[in-house]
């Protein structure tokens, strides 16, 4: 049943109730900066024009785990990395695999247009309802993140037209991971007064705008985004 979302005011961040989903919340943020650390410097290896780029991408992940890692710290919560792994493993094992055919345009997909949509619908929803340690740290990663998804736009603009197919088909199979991600966490997000609505909404407005700079047009993104919604 739908219940009313909780508002920062009621929300007790040192309850056994918050700090239980608070541990696999920030498990998943740790582990997603984690991956996303690696997922940059193996993009660098494939794209050796902006390996001095990408490995400064790299870097700023690296920063961003260990500022998530203080916020865990701060609430005294020891994250839960199996659940993080086990939630991200689809999405890291098809990255895994496009790395591994150099299949570059669905890396970018996935790290730099799905991944960093994903990191900036979950920040800006979490900002307004964090405690104020963690939103001053979370304010400084959602900047970061929105220069790694340009990143990834601008490379696939200047690319559209022989990356399209790829795109298409990389969207296809990674976007219904999304959802599925979505329904993993909705009841901790909730927990943490995230709902999903609003992380749903945010990040089909990130991700569509994305698509759209690259090129893509509004019927396209029509098409491409209804992938996977039922998951
Ligand atoms: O590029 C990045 O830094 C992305 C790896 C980080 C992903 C964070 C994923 C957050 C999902 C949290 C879901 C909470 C509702
Ligand atoms: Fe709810
Ligand atoms: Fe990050
Ligand atoms: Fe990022």
């Amino acid at each position: 049943m739908q219940q009313l979302a909780a508002t920062t005011a009621e929300l007790d961040f040192h309850s056994e109730t918050y700090k239980d989903a608070y541990s696999r919340i920030n498990a998943i943020v740790i582990e997603g900066e984690k991956e996303a650390h690696e997922n940059y410097i193996r993009l660098a290896e494939l794209l050796p024009e902006y390996k001095e780029e990408l490995i400064r991408l790299s870097k700023m992940e690296n920063r961003h785990k260990k500022g998530f890692e203080a916020c865990g710290r701060n609430l005294q919560v020891t994250p839960d990395m199996q659940f993080a792994q086990e939630f991200f493993a689809q999405l890291h094992q098809n990255f895994q695999k496009a790395a591994e055919s150099e299949n570059v345009v669905t890396c970018l997909l996935i790290q730099s247009l799905i991944i960093e949509c994903f990191a900036i619908a979950a920040y800006n929803i979490y900002i307004p309802v964090a405690d104020d340690f963690a939103r001053k740290i979370t304010e400084g990663v959602v900047k970061d993140e929105y220069s790694h998804l340009n990143f990834g736009e601008v490379w696939l603009k200047e690319h559209f037209e022989e990356s399209k197919a790829e795109l298409e088909q990389a969207n296809r199979q990674n976007l219904p991971i999304v959802w599925k991600m979505l329904n993993a966490v909705e009841n901790d997000a909730h927990t943490l007064a995230m709902e999903k609505e609003a992380l749903v909404e945010d990040f089909m407005i990130q991700y569509g705008e994305a698509l759209s700079n690259i090129g893509f047009t509004t019927r396209d993104i029509m098409r491409m985004s209804a992938y996977g919604l039922t998951a």
